[in-house]
């Protein structure tokens, strides 16, 4: 698993975009321009826009290695790399205008931008990446029209760069495997199975909510207990948390309610805080000042 990884990073690093091949695998029946499901793209961004080996999949099971090319400065930086399809009549300006809502600074319309959100596009992660620690993600999709977008810069004016994903043909979905199951729900709290998770494995992010959730991974100093990170987020200090340490970090991005997404990463061994700062959809703060931060250990 693995050694794909480091070969897609490598893959990465040059500057070329090559589909995970996996041999033996293929059927002789698509164009070699559309990938194969078990391995339908390498997704890249640079910060700003998004790169993809192939701009038209097959339904089905499909994974997307996805790595970010963004260095990290002072602890901003990597990609928040976004797949979505605009619900039934929705327009790209319609979702240009509900980001602009979503990232603003006033509650009140930052809360009508997740629920705007929520009822015009449905989202399917992908990845929340940082240079040298690519993810893979793995989920079942629909035919249709699917956006690529990376909001890591985006800061509530203007409208993201989108990246355009056809898939074509016929259902055809697979298995969904991880050794965690985190179960995000509608009072903004993170459902874990353990908080004791594998440093180089898979998880499963299943939305039970009726909003949008992410989760970022975040590496925090060791001993760090939730109540200290709830204590940082009452206060409203404008100083870094106490907990933080410097390190790699991942997660996933946002995803819909009644989605899975299947999520294989590698990092370091330590502790780390999963967060999630989709606004409240009532009161518009960040989720984690509402409760949604749950430290865990990665053995
Ligand atoms: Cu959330």
């Amino acid at each position: 698993m693995y050694k794909t990884l480091t070969a897609g990073a490598a893959l990465v690093a040059s500057g070329a975009l090559v589909a995970l091949a996996v041999p033996g695998a293929a059927s002789a029946s698509a164009p070699s321009h559309i990938a194969r499901p078990g391995h339908s793209a390498t997704v890249v961004s640079n910060g700003t826009s998004v790169s993809t080996s192939h701009r038209t999949i097959l339904a089905g099971h499909d994974r997307f290695l996805v790595a970010s090319t963004n260095p990290v400065v002072n602890g901003d930086g990597g990609s928040n790399v976004t797949l979505f399809r605009l619900n039934h009549g929705v327009s790209v300006s319609q979702f240009n205008a509900d980001i602009r809502e979503e990232f603003s600074q006033t509650p009140a319309v930052a809360a009508k931008g997740t629920r705007d959100l929520v009822r015009d596009i449905t989202a399917y992660g992908l990845a929340d990446v940082v240079p040298g620690h690519p993810e893979i993600v793995t989920e079942n999709l629909r035919a249709g029209q699917y956006y690529l977008t990376d909001l890591v810069k985006f800061t509530g004016t203007g409208s993201p760069a989108l990246t355009s994903l056809r898939v074509i043909g016929q259902d055809r979905p697979g298995v969904l495997f991880g050794r965690t199951l985190i179960e995000p729900t509608s009072a903004d709290r993170f459902g874990v199975s353990s908080t004791y998770w594998p440093h180089n494995s898979a998880y499963l992010f299943k939305n039970v909510a009726d909003t949008i959730h992410f989760m970022s991974i975040t590496p925090a100093k060791a001993g760090t207990t939730d109540a200290q990170v709830q204590a940082y987020f009452d206060s409203h200090v404008q100083t870094p948390p106490p907990f933080a340490v410097n390190g790699p970090s991942g997660g996933n991005d946002v995803v819909s309610p009644g989605h899975t997404i299947q999520v294989n990463y590698n990092l370091p061994r330590g502790t780390y805080v999963l967060l999630c700062f989709v606004a409240d959809d009532m009161t518009g703060m960040p989720h984690a000042f509402m409760g949604m931060h749950k430290v865990i250990h990665l053995t």
